[in-house]
């Protein structure tokens, strides 16, 4: 899409996207208050005081302390109105609201995917609902990638083995192009994906027709029996493993005395390498899982045991 057409502003999709121009606009704006009358005084002064004017040179004021405390404290409170106003900005960016909906993004060489809570994937288009928060969940299956949405003013890089997180709530339904913005390998430059800003109700309709039988949760617990998952960690195993059910968001006593919350991050590395983070009471025998499935894989076994977190283990 207006793949010939270069813009001198981006589009603007969300409030936040405002209120960053704003805060461009401010900055700019204070810039010009201390720049223009010190380049006005610089182009006057260069004439006036010209080699062979006759003017008076000698009486110049020493010290002007009035003069000087202004020129300290005037860009002091210039500077903290825009440190206030950006960081009000930052900390929106960085706290995604709770009812937030979550969409897992995996950036490999040179492809966005995406997965719906409901099932629905995506290869290099995302449809999300205007009106409402949109977490994105994004993972890098190769190389450091950036998840870049100029219509939204919001770039977070892409990495491998971590999750980062970037939230949005797009308020205007259209079509706004997403770029990778980190150097990532021969066909970095096409690594692009678009994002469908719908309606509401154009969204619910979009899920229905985008065919998933199933739910991200439902496709982790077949894969949960496919790799054999169940085989340790269910009540009738042989082996002796922790239960899943009610552990998402709970905090997990490590064998190395440590405690860690089980997030996503803590799930991941527990599937994948298995033997960083050993749960405190079991013996190290779980094997990694990193040469039998992708990211998604873990995305959607992630989402399965989230599912189980209100669960309780004795319940059978
Ligand atoms: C051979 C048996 C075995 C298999 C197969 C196995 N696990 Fe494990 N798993 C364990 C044991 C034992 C632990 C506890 C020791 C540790 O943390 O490594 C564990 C720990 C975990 C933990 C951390 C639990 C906690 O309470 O901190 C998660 C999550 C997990 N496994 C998920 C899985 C998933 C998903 C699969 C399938 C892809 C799987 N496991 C396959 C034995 C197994
Ligand atoms: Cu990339």
């Amino acid at each position: 899409m207006n793949g010939t057409f270069i813009r001198l502003w981006p589009q603007t999709a969300s409030h936040y996207a405002s209120q960053v121009d704003t805060l461009v606009a401010t900055f700019t704006g204070i810039m010009l208050l201390f720049v223009l009358p010190a380049v006005v005084c610089l182009i006057v002064f260069t004439f006036r005081y010209r080699q062979g004017n006759a003017v008076e040179r000698q009486q110049r004021s020493q010290d002007n302390h009035l003069l000087e405390i202004t020129w300290i404290v005037l860009p002091f409170l210039a500077s903290m109105v825009l440190f206030a106003l950006s960081a009000r900005l930052f900390f929106e960016a960085h706290t995604p609201p709770a009812d937030a909906l979550e969409i897992q993004v995996t950036g490999k060489q040179w492809m966005w995917k995406f997965q719906h809570p409901e099932g629905q994937r995506e290869l290099n288009v995302l449809h999300v609902p205007a009106g409402r928060p949109v977490l994105l969940n994004m993972i890098s299956e190769d190389a450091i990638h950036s998840f870049y949405l100029p219509a939204l003013r919001l770039k977070q890089d892409v990495l491998p083995g971590r999750y980062t997180q970037l939230w949005f709530q797009a308020d205007k339904v259209g079509s706004y192009q997403a770029f990778c913005a980190e150097f990532c390998g021969t066909d970095h430059s096409t690594m692009l994906a678009t994002l469908e800003v719908q309606t509401p109700t154009e969204h619910v309709r979009w899920l229905a027709s985008a065919g998933s039988e199933s739910s991200m949760a439902a496709q982790g617990s077949v894969l949960f029996r496919q790799l054999g998952c169940s085989g340790c960690h269910s009540p009738s195993a042989a082996v002796r493993a922790p239960r899943l059910e009610g552990l998402y968001g709970r905090p997990v006593p490590l064998a190395d005395g440590n405690i860690t919350i089980a997030d996503d991050g803590y799930l991941r590395d527990s599937i994948l390498l298995p033997q960083k983070q050993v749960a405190a009471g079991y013996a190290p025998i779980m094997p990694t899982f990193s040469n039998l499935i992708d990211e998604e894989g873990v995305q959607r076994l992630i989402a399965y045991i989230k599912s189980l977190a209100n669960t309780d283990p004795t319940d059978d």
